[in-house]
């Protein structure tokens, strides 16, 4: 960033403040990470800018730390789990305090509006309050045996070593959703953050390092490792780490799931989304625009919750669609730390060229452009990264519109008919993450959430298929991978189950009935 930029928006300070300050000078490679390998560097979508260089982890430096993470393990495992609450306690504290440098740097270093990267930190400060208190909770069922003088009960242990792979586009959230949980079962961590964006994870592991060292417990507990998808497979091959937890595009999943499966491991996948909102004769037009509106461009629609299909009702086609390009007519694009604007900008080129093809390819197909996209240019949008939030009218059946295309374009689909017709639309895609209605006719809204309506893993009334609580249990069915983060039950995935069967008699009665006398 320029100096005048950085001052404008106290990015230096921020940096500072997460320990990165020194980054531009050489490399950084977080506590607990032995980087030796090659060295990535981040630049800013923002500005092109050169931020800092991260080193990557080599095979013989992951030896280190899987030996680091192993035997934090050994001790972890048998601290008590409240106890280990308190540490994650500690350390929402410390995300408090670091809220802004922190949404700062997200917003930086991958491009989202400054107010989307303070939710972001502020989602991460939520799940450890959600951790904290289930730390007092991490219970299992008692049953009763079918024998005299016998007790039975399910306990949940920690599993070990868990490994993380997480993505740009939620460069700090996803990681704690997962370590938050995983800490206070009493596993140990060690995490990939995505090579787009590796200074939000050496400022994370800067913050949880502190923690540790402020509790004397060991740095293994929290490990980082930096690189691309090869150093991913040190984990997904590496049977010493029973879950891998793995955040990204379908394809990635398919190669994790297939790894970790060769190998009987766990893997909680939450992948890609291809989510819609159905707009039905009853919707609120004011409230179906917002919704549609933040679910399209946040984030410059690289969420995986982003909507990407709008399924309009015939009787409500002209309105709904004149109201969303008035809204779009008002959309500021340019430097997400400027909180005048709505959009930042795609991660990088390559994201550019991606959505490029994809208009491209909508129009070949036969698509309408009402919207029109296009990549600005001039000295704001000096990066290269800035793009226009396109509307396309299309078809459900295009391939194009069957794709997640990690961009701000939203595809405008009609249906006629009952609400089901619309369903069947939603459902027609092999994604399954997120989905939404606007209605306010009980009926449609009943019809959409049974068991013959939606078929996604998130299913909401009168609000967009972004931006979802981390009290729910998050993630997707189909081909987004089956998985379920962050809240509700999502944490029995971080434990082994024990079913113990006691007998406090003399006697030896066998299940079932059996005799076996001696
Ligand atoms: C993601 O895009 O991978 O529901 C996560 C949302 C956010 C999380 C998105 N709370 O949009």
């Amino acid at each position: 960033m320029s100096n005048v930029a950085a001052a404008t928006f106290g990015l230096d300070e921020a940096l500072e403040q997460l320990g990165l300050g020194e980054i531009n000078e050489g490399t950084s490679t977080g506590s607990n990470n032995f980087g030796s390998g090659e060295v990535i560097e981040s630049y800013s979508p923002v500005d092109g800018d050169l931020i800092g260089k991260v080193t990557t982890t080599s095979k013989e430096d992951y030896e280190k730390v899987m030996t680091a993470a192993s035997q934090a393990f050994t001790f972890w495992r048998k601290v008590p789990a409240p106890q280990r609450g308190e540490v994650v306690r500690q350390f929402g504290e410390k995300l408090r305090e670091l809220k802004e440098p922190l949404g700062k740097l997200v917003s930086y270093e991958m491009g989202k509006s400054y107010q989307e990267g303070l939710g972001e930190v502020q989602e991460m400060i939520d799940i450890c309050d959600f951790a904290v208190g289930l730390s007092r909770q991490l219970h299992g069922l008692t049953m009763h045996s079918e024998r005299p003088g016998h007790r039975m009960y399910e306990q949940y242990h920690p599993l070990g070593v868990v490994g993380i792979i997480s993505a740009f586009n939620f460069p700090v959230a996803v990681w704690s959703w997962n370590t938050a949980l995983a800490w206070i079962c009493g596993d140990v961590c060690v995490w990939k953050p995505s090579e787009k964006t590796p200074l939000c994870g050496v400022a994370c592991q800067n913050i949880i390092a502190e923690v540790l060292k402020e509790n004397n417990l060991p740095e293994g507990i929290s490990c980082l490792i930096n690189g691309d998808y090869k150093v991913g497979e040190f984990m997904t091959h590496d049977k010493r780490v029973p879950l891998v937890s793995a955040t990204g595009s379908i394809r990635m999943g398919k190669i994790v799931a297939q790894a970790v499966a060769a190998r009987l491991g766990k893997s909680l996948l939450e992948l890609g989304g291809n989510n819609a909102i159905i707009v039905t004769p009853d919707a609120d037009i004011k409230m179906t625009v917002i919704g549609a509106v933040f679910g399209a461009v946040g984030t410059a629609g690289q969420r995986c919750t982003s909507t990407r299909r709008l399924i309009i009702h015939d009787s409500m086609y002209d309105q709904v669609k004149k109201a969303l390009v008035d809204a779009y007519r008002q959309l500021r694009i340019g430097n997400p730390l400027d909180e005048n604007n709505h959009v930042g900008p795609l991660i990088d080129k390559d994201a550019v060229k991606m959505y490029e093809a994809a208009l491209e390819k909508v129009k070949t197909e036969g698509g309408n452009i009402l919207v029109e996209g296009g990549v600005l240019t001039g000295e704001a949008y000096e990066s290269g990264c800035y793009v226009k939030p396109a509307i396309v009218e299309a078809e459900n059946s295009f391939d194009i519109v069957q794709e997640e295309t990690f961009a701000p374009i939203l595809y405008l689909l009609k249906y006629s008919g009952g609400v089901e017709n619309a369903i069947a639309i939603q459902n027609g895609v092999v994604q399954g993450l997120s989905s939404a209605i606007m209605t306010n006719n009980l009926r449609e809204a009943e019809q959409f959430l049974s068991a013959a309506g939606s078929d996604c893993g998130i299913a909401n009334v009168n609000i967009g298929t972004s931006g979802a609580e981390i009290g729910g249990a998050f993630g997707g069915e189909k081909e987004t991978g089956g998985g379920r983060e962050s809240g509700s039950d999502a944490w029995k995935i971080y434990m082994r189950r024990q079913t113990n069967t006691i007998n406090y008699t003399t006697e030896l009665p066998l299940a079932q009935g059996i005799k076996f006398d001696l």
